[in-house]
C-alpha cells in the first residue's frame, strides 16, 4: 500500500483536506494583511519549486566530489551551483573567499562559526539583544544564560549609545581592549543604520581578533550594492538567504583564504577558515545537508544579480524612508531619527503605549509587526517599541504612496490602542478584554480591520495561487 502510486501521488488537498485548509487559511492571512516583520518576505515560485523538488529525498552528507553516500552526481552539480552563484552575488573573487552553503538557517551558521574558530569558553562581542543584536550573538540576562552562544562562549555584550540609539563605537574599542575576544560580531537584528565595518575592523585588529559580519538582515541591499558591503574588511560574513534577499529559509557562510598577516619577520600568515568551518558544519553541528533549499539559495542567488531586484532593494529603502518620515510627521519618535535600510524602530514611550500593546492591537487590524526594545529599555521583555519593516510589502508592490496610506492605518490602529487604555488600565490583561467586549470599541476595530483588509488584497501576492 505505501508504495501505491495512487496513494503517494495524492495531492495535499486529498490526502489530508484538514492540513490543507488550515495551509489554504494562512495563504489567505497573508494576502488579506500587511507583512510588515522586518526578517519577513514572500519568496518567489522558482524557490518554491526548488523546495518542494526530489531534491528533498537525497542525503549527501559531506562536500561535493566527497560525500559519504552514493548517488550525488545531480546533487554535487546543485552545491557547486550555489556556491558559485553566492560569490559571483556578492563580487567575490573565489581565490580570496570561500564559502559553506549546508547551514540549516542562520543560526546554526553562526554557531558553527563559533564551534570553528573560537574554543569552548573562548571570548565573543555581540550587540546586545535589547540593543538591536541578535540572541546568537551571546545574549544573556542578569540571571541566565539565554543563548547557547553565551552558554558554550564567553559573552560581553556592545551597546547603542541611549541617546542616539547609534552603536557607541570608542565603548565598544575600550571594552575590546579589555576584555580581548577572539571574535566581533557586526551584525543586527534591529538598527536601522548602516555599520561602520572599517572601524569594527580596527577594533578587531587592535584585538588580534576575528571580525565576522552577520549580514542577515541586509544581504539583499548588499547584494543590490546599495548599502556599504561587509565583505572588504570581515574574516567571516554569515546570513540568512530568506529576509531581504528573498530565497528560502536557510544559511550560508562565507570565509576569506589565502593571506591573512604578515608576520613579525616578513612572512605570510595564511587564513585557515575553510578546513574549521566546513568541518563545524558537518559532521560538528549538522547532519545531511537539505538539498531542496541549496537549490533555492543557487536560485535566488542568480535572481539577486538581475536589474529587477536592485529595483525592488532601492524600493525597499525608499518605502522605508517614507514610513520613517510619515511616522515622524505622524507625531512618533524614531529611534536613530530614520532609517538607511529596511527598518523603522518606533519608540513609543512618548506615545503612553507599550511594545506589547502596540503590536496586539495591529495584530488585530491585520498588520503584522514585532514589538521590540528601543534604546533604554531595562527589560527585553516588557519592550517600549515596535519594529517595522518594508521587504514584504515591496514585494507585493506597495510604492511611497501606498505607504503613507499604511502609516495612517498604523496611526489610527495605535489611536485606538490609546482609547483602550483609557478605559482598560496599564494591564495587558484588561487591554485584551475591552479590545474583545467593549461595545464601542469593537465595531471601530473591525472596521478598521475590513479598510486594511480590503487595501492589502488589492496587491498580488508571489507564491502559488491557494497556498
Ligand atoms: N528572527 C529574526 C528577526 O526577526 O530578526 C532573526 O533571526
Amino acid at each position: 500500500m505505501s508504495g501505491d502510486a495512487s496513494f503517494m501521488n495524492q495531492t495535499l488537498g486529498q490526502a489530508d483536506p484538514e492540513l490543507y485548509e488550515i495551509i489554504c487559511n494562512e495563504k489567505d492571512r497573508q494576502r488579506a494583511g500587511l507583512e510588515m516583520i522586518a526578517s519577513e518576505n514572500f519568496t518567489s515560485v522558482p524557490v518554491l519549486q526548488c523546495l518542494s523538488s526530489c531534491l528533498h529525498n537525497k542525503y549527501s552528507e559531506g562536500l561535493p566530489g566527497q560525500r559519504y553516500y552514493g548517488g550525488n552526481e545531480f546533487i554535487d552539480k546543485v552545491e557547486l551551483l550555489c556556491q558559485k552563484r553566492s560569490l559571483e552575488a556578492y563580487r567575490l573573487d573565489p581565490e580570496k573567499w570561500g564559502i559553506n552553503v549546508q547551514p540549516y538557517s542562520g543560526s546554526p551558521a553562526n554557531f558553527a562559526v563559533y564551534t570553528a574558530i573560537v574554543e569552548p569558553h573562548g571570548r565573543i562581542m555581540g550587540l546586545d539583544l535589547p540593543d538591536g543584536g541578535h540572541l546568537t550573538h551571546g545574549y544573556m540576562t542578569t540571571n541566565k544564560k539565554i543563548s547557547g552562544t553565551s552558554i558554550f562562549f564567553e559573552s560581553m555584550p556592545y551597546k547603542v549609545d541611549p541617546a542616539t540609539g547609534l552603536i557607541d563605537y570608542d565603548k565598544l574599542a575600550e571594552t575590546a581592549r579589555l576584555f580581548k575576544p577572539k571574535l566581533i560580531i557586526a551584525g543586527i537584528s534591529c538598527y536601522s543604520r548602516c555599520l561602520d565595518y572599517k572601524r569594527f575592523r580596527q577594533i578587531a585588529d587592535e584585538n588580534g581578533a576575528y571580525l565576522m559580519a552577520d549580514m542577515a538582515h541586509v544581504s539583499g541591499l548588499v547584494a543590490a550594492g546599495l548599502i556599504p558591503s561587509p565583505f572588504e574588511y570581515s574574516d567571516i560574513v554569515t546570513t540568512t538567504t530568506h529576509k531581504t534577499l528573498r530565497g528560502p529559509r536557510a544559511g550560508i557562510i562565507f570565509f576569506r583564504k589565502g593571506i591573512r598577516s604578515v608576520g613579525k619577520n616578513g612572512e605570510n600568515i595564511m587564513y585557515d577558515l575553510e578546513s574549521k568551518i566546513n568541518q563545524a558544519v558537518f559532521p560538528g553541528l549538522q547532519g545531511g545537508p537539505h538539498n531542496n533549499a541549496i537549490a533555492g539559495i543557487a536560485t535566488a542567488m542568480k535572481q539577486a544579480t538581475t536589474p529587477e531586484f536592485k529595483n525592488y532593494q532601492e524600493q525597499v529603502i525608499k518605502n522605508a524612508k517614507r514610513l520613517s518620515d510619515r511616522l515622524k510627521s505622524a507625531g512618533y519618535k524614531i529611534t536613530t531619527d530614520g532609517t538607511d535600510v529596511h527598518l523603522v524602530l518606533v519608540d513609543l514611550r512618548s506615545a503612553g503605549l507599550t511594545g506589547s500593546k502596540a503590536e496586539h492591537i495591529l495584530e488585530e487590524i491585520s498588520i503584522a509587526c514585532n514589538k521590540n526594545t528601543v534604546p533604554g529599555d531595562k527589560s527585553a521583555f516588557n519592550p517600549s517599541g515596535i519594529r517595522l519593516g518594508t521587504p514584504a510589502l515591496t514585494t507585493r508592490g506597495l510604492v511611497e504612496s501606498d505607504i503613507d496610506k499604511v502609516v495612517e492605518f498604523i496611526d489610527r490602529g495605535l489611536k485606538l490602542a490609546k482609547d483602550i487604555t483609557t478605559i482598560s488600565g496599564p494591564k495587558m490583561v484588561d487591554f485584551k478584554r475591552v479590545l474583545a467586549t467593549d461595545t464601542n470599541i469593537v465595531p471601530k476595530v473591525k472596521a478598521l480591520r475590513e479598510e486594511v483588509e480590503t487595501f492589502a488584497r488589492k496587491f498580488s501576492l508571489p507564491g502559488y495561487p491557494d497556498y
